[in-house]
């Protein structure tokens, strides 16, 4: 009779101590799922291209700044070639040297040399614009 009392107790035990790793494995599992930290990595993603506007009144923003790495993407409303200094031969910086854009087109430069550089349309060289690389 005794025996069995401590049979029941020690079973007992055992399944309470069972149960409670299987709730502290549940809350790890809640605790691991924030959403919180994927959503964080996406925005850095979201500032790493930089968007300009390019068209009849030149460039927009006109001075650009970037990390090495980043992506500038050239938005035409008009025909516009986006190309580095000095016009005609742009070979100050082949990285900014974009195809000729039509309305309504795009180009997208991947910029990886640091320093300052001078861009301009190659359709009217008087419309200018920087692009600074860090
Ligand atoms: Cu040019």
């Amino acid at each position: 009779m005794a025996l069995s009392v401590v049979a029941l107790v020690i079973v007992a035990g055992v399944v309470a101590y069972l149960l409670s790793q299987n709730r502290s494995e549940t809350a790890v599992v809640e605790t691991g799922a924030p959403t919180a930290a994927p959503t964080g990595s996406a925005s850095p993603e979201a500032s790493d291209i930089v968007t300009v506007r390019v068209g009849a009144d030149g460039f927009e923003p006109d001075r650009i700044t970037v990390k090495s790495g980043e992506e500038i993407v050239f938005v035409a409303s008009s025909e516009f070639e986006v190309a580095s200094e000095p016009h005609p031969v742009h070979t100050s910086n082949s990285e900014l040297n974009m195809p000729p854009l039509q309305a309504g087109q795009t180009a997208r430069a991947t910029v990886t040399k640091k320093g300052t550089f001078g861009i301009h349309n190659h359709n009217d060289s008087s419309q200018k614009a920087t692009v600074v690389v860090e």
